[in-house]
């Protein structure tokens, strides 16, 4: 026999501790990475916020803080959600959570000093709203020392190549979340091509659905799993981009 889905702890109108009863009865945290998943997870902005700051005190790495906690969160809310045990509004008030500590975080991980690398032109798909892995990844580009041009979101094949002509960026980075707006990344290929700059330009997707496999049969140049490979990757695509024009 199914069981009912297990009832997630309510959230109050500012995102914040839930009712005292139900709080108590959660186990507590092992320690600060799990706990700031947890705040996360839990739309808790403020505790997020302090707790974020304890583990920079503390000295744990703003890459750890994103990735064993935040990102470990914002998991574990996708899994709720899967199972119909959280709904849109709390994936809206933890993506709100996680641009409140991104900015805090911002500091600590864009300093970089870095020479200019070149250009990229950078949005999630068209049809897509999901903005967070793209914005990690242009903080994580701009600390590489690339210029980013920010695109946004529900972004059409057609705004990604003229932004790439305007500003003459050697790369193109799509991001998507859904895998019915993946095939976009499909067009944004096609119409590079079309347009006569596919050797120009170097393309690069990523985001959950996204695959090697996806990245080969679309016949884009890069996929990458995480914001710091996209960074990194894109360095690299950019420098071989400079020999060889
Ligand atoms: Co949505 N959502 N969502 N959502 N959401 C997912 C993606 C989902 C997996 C949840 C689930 O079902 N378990 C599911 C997609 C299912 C699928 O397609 N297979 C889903 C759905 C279904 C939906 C709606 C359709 C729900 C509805 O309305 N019924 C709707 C769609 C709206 C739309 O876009 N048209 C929707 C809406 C939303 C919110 C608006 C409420 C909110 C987004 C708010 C925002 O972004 N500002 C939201 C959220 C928060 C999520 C989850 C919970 C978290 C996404 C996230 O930010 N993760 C997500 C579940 C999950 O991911 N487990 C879910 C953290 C972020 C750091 O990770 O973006 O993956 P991510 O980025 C990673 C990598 O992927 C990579 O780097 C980052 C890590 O370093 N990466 C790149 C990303 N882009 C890259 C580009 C690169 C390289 C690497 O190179 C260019």
């Amino acid at each position: 026999m199914d069981l009912p889905p297990e009832p997630r702890r309510k959230l109050d109108g500012a995102g914040q501790a839930a009712p005292p009863q139900q709080a108590a009865r959660e186990e507590a945290p092992a320690d600060l990475l799990s706990a700031i998943a947890s705040a996360l997870e839990h739309g808790q902005q403020k505790k997020l916020l302090s707790l974020c700051r304890q583990a920079l005190d503390q000295g744990y790495s703003p890459d750890d803080i994103l990735s064993k906690g935040m990102v470990k969160g914002m998991s574990d809310l996708g899994d709720a959600f899967s199972a119909n045990r959280a709904f849109v509004p709390e994936m809206l008030i933890a993506a709100r959570c996680m641009t409140a500590a991104m900015e805090l975080l911002k500091p600590h991980m864009a300093a970089s000093g870095h020479e200019p690398v070149g250009s990229a032109c950078l949005g999630t798909v068209q049809g897509d709203m999901h903005d967070i892995g793209k914005n990690l990844v242009k903080i994580m580009m701009e600390g590489s020392g690339i210029q980013v041009i920010d695109l946004g979101v529900d972004v059409s094949p057609q705004q990604f190549i003229d932004a790439a002509q305007q500003h003459h960026c050697g790369i193109i980075a799509c991001s998507s979340l859904l895998t019915t707006t993946m095939q976009g990344m499909r067009q944004v290929v096609e119409l590079a091509r079309a347009r006569g700059i596919r050797d120009q330009v170097k393309i690069m997707v990523g985001g959950a659905p996204i695959s090697q496999a996806f990245c080969d049969e679309i016949g884009a140049d890069a996929y990458t799993p995480d914001a710091g490979t996209a960074a990194r990757t894109a360095v690299a695509l950019l420098r071989a981009l400079k020999h060889s024009l």
